[in-house]
């Protein structure tokens, strides 16, 4: 099998990485001092004391890239148009573009680029941390599902297979609305607030104060699921995402490593999406909104 993983950050080296073991993998993107440093030295995860090295084909341009079988996003949501695009481009006409990023609205952006039968919406709760170009720690080792429909679940399931050769816990699931959802709350409380507050993943809910403003993000963005008439796949929101902050604790969210390297955040395609549909349902979600507007104002980008 050929994958081709769209984005050189965290995530995507880790996936790579592991990827590599299993099958002919191409890494894409933009950033030219990862890719250059992947072409010349191979990606290096370190993963608790040991430190993984491994071997993958990398360029910034998609014509270079044979066609694949499948093309797994890892890019951040903001750049999730650009690489629909090449996801189109380097796709093989029976292969499956996998979308794993964060957010609540990289799906119909995949599908209306390559085509609703050949795209897959997946989550993942997999952690790394960026620490150079092509070099990452693997912090966070949970698993990741995957959304199929009659016409993509035999193509998702040779993808899954091969995530969990690779030691990828994958499962494939029916409902990948409530997935995406139930991490869309983790992420509309932890990423933002470990930004803001300048803490790990278990900050939220070391005080009570922060828990909060915890429940109260987590209970807004709950009811906004409910009134789309998504099952989401737990029965109480706030204990949750209160786990999900414990399993995750020492983790630093992406978001808390974006603005503090002053980079673009999600923010948008995770609570930008949560205020948009709240206005959309007639549900209130005046914290989503106050969080939206202090992390888009935490880095300035131009
Ligand atoms: O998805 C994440 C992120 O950092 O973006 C979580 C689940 C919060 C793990 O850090």
């Amino acid at each position: 099998m050929r994958i081709a993983v769209l984005g050189t950050g965290a995530l995507g080296c880790v996936f790579a990485a592991r990827l590599a073991g299993q099958a002919e993998v191409w890494m894409l993107g933009t950033w030219a001092a990862g890719i250059a440093a992947v072409q010349r030295a191979g990606i290096r995860v370190h993963e608790g004391e040991t430190v993984r090295q491994a071997r993958v084909s990398a360029s910034t341009d998609p014509a270079d890239v044979p066609a694949a079988d499948v093309a797994l996003l890892l890019v951040k949501s903001y750049q999730t148009d650009r690489a629909a695009a090449w996801a189109a481009q380097v796709l093989a006409p029976d292969g499956l573009a996998v979308t794993l990023q964060n957010g609540l609205d990289n799906g119909p952006k995949l599908s209306a680029a390559v085509g609703q039968d050949r795209a897959a919406i997946g989550v993942t709760y997999i952690g790394a941390l960026l620490i150079g170009p092509g070099e990452v720690r693997h912090t966070v080792d949970l698993p990741s599902y995957i959304g199929v429909t009659d016409a993509t679940r035999a193509r998702a399931q040779a993808f899954a297979a091969l995530l969990q050769a690779a030691g990828l816990e994958t499962r494939l699931t029916d409902d990948i609305e409530g997935r995406l959802w139930g991490k869309a709350l983790a992420n509309a409380v932890i990423n933002p607030l470990t930004a803001l507050w300048r803490v790990a993943n278990g900050g939220p809910v070391e005080t009570e104060e922060r828990r909060v403003v915890l429940r109260a993000l987590v209970e807004e963005a709950a009811a906004v699921a409910r009134a789309r008439g998504v099952k989401l796949p737990f029965d109480d929101p706030v204990a949750y995402v209160e786990s999900v902050c414990r399993a995750t604790a020492a983790n630093h969210s992406s978001m808390y490593q974006d603005v503090t390297s002053g980079r673009p955040t999600e923010i948008d395609s995770i609570n930008g999406v949560i205020v948009a549909e709240g206005r959309r349902l007639g549900v209130p979600t005046p914290v989503n909104e106050a969080v939206w507007w202090l992390v888009r104002g935490a880095v300035v980008t131009r």
